[in-house]
């Protein structure tokens, strides 16, 4: 038996404030047209079932157009059972909301529940803060897979769940991929999500495709449409804005152009360096599907350099300096001083 696990695809989620609305739009489509292409590989490598551990859906109401979009990708490919539970955002909606359930969406309860495929137990329980482990029985002889959505350092407790014969945990809650020992017998994994959305969900996003036997051979598909890449730039040294772009562009280089990339001016500057980082996100933003750039970058200071400056600059910053402002504030004071001295924008 072949198994597709995935996630906290968060279909229909708003995907903030940093994308044009046009953007945001085809985003959202993108998200959802995921749903098809993994039904797609499902039918290119015979796979039987798709599990989803939870936050399918970003809330409890779903658009119409969503629910009868996905409600029809089921029902079209009846040779793959969906195996579907309920995350903490996702409530029972979905399932709630239907007329007739189409025979291949095998869907869970508030309590432990098991389907069977010869020996292949499936057994699933949608979210809940108190999960019901002493009723949890799984038989030592099947081959035990188990649905939950939780975190396993919070309302999942992954002590409760040792020695009770499940030989893989389909995890869902997690955004990021990671997968773990339960006992000697079985493991447990969380996908990740199947795309990233924002810059905290940055890196390779995909699924997990299981490979069951006589035992369970699990393996990660990178699957997202587009990778969100979160960049850090040190400009400690760099000399001017093109200085800047030249050491960003390199920085850049391999990632592909329908990517999105939030670079992360970083390091320490000196007072005569004139960032022009609006600019610079311009110029990604004609490189990349979308392009962001964060100034953490800090000013750097060398007292001595103004102790014999007479301009108003020089004795701007001696007074800065001699005031009894902690040393965290007296550089942003200097910086927007300086910024104000030189006419521009702060
Ligand atoms: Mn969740």
């Amino acid at each position: 038996m072949r198994i597709i696990h995935t996630a906290d695809l968060h279909l229909d989620s708003p995907l903030g404030t940093n994308l044009s609305l046009l953007k945001q739009k085809e985003r959202k489509r993108e998200l959802l047209y995921n749903f098809e292409r993994l039904i797609n590989y499902a039918k290119e490598y015979s796979v039987n079932m798709i599990i989803i551990s939870g936050d399918m859906f970003d809330r409890a109401r779903i658009a119409i157009k969503t629910r009868e979009y996905i409600f029809n990708l089921i029902n079209e490919n009846p040779t793959i059972d969906f195996a579907l539970i309920s995350g903490n955002h996702d409530e029972d909606s979905f399932v709630d909301e239907m007329e007739i359930i189409p025979h291949n969406l095998k869907v869970f309860d508030k309590d432990f529940s098991t389907i069977k495929y010869n020996n292949i137990a499936i057994t699933g329980v949608n979210y809940c803060e108190n999960y019901k482990y002493n009723n949890l029985n799984l038989k030592p002889d099947d081959i035990n897979i188990v649905i939950m959505h939780g975190d396993i350092n919070d309302e999942i407790d992954l002590k409760k769940l040792k020695n009770k014969n499940i030989d893989y945990l389909a995890l869902g809650h997690i955004h990021k991929y990671s997968k773990g020992e339960i006992d000697d017998r079985g493991i447990y994994a969380y996908p990740g999500t199947l795309e990233g959305r924002g810059f905290d969900e940055s890196g390779d996003k995909g699924f997990i495709l299981l490979d069951i036997d006589s035992n369970i051979n699990m393996k990660f598909i990178p699957f997202a449409n587009r990778k969100l890449h979160d960049v850090n730039l040190n400009i400690t040294g760099l000399e001017n804005y093109q200085d800047i772009r030249r050491n960003a562009e390199l920085k850049l280089n391999d990632i592909p152009q329908d990517d999105m990339v939030r670079l992360r001016l970083q390091g320490y500057y000196n007072l005569d360096l004139i960032k022009q980082n609006e600019m610079l996100e311009e110029a990604l933003n004609e490189k990349f599907y979308f392009a962001k750039v964060s100034d953490e970058s800090k000013l750097k200071i060398n007292p001595k350099d103004y102790e014999n400056d007479i301009s108003l600059k020089g004795e701007f910053i001696r007074s800065v300096l001699n005031s009894d402002l902690p040393e965290n504030d007296k550089n942003m004071v200097i910086e927007y001083g300086i910024k104000a001295l030189l006419k521009e924008e702060i």
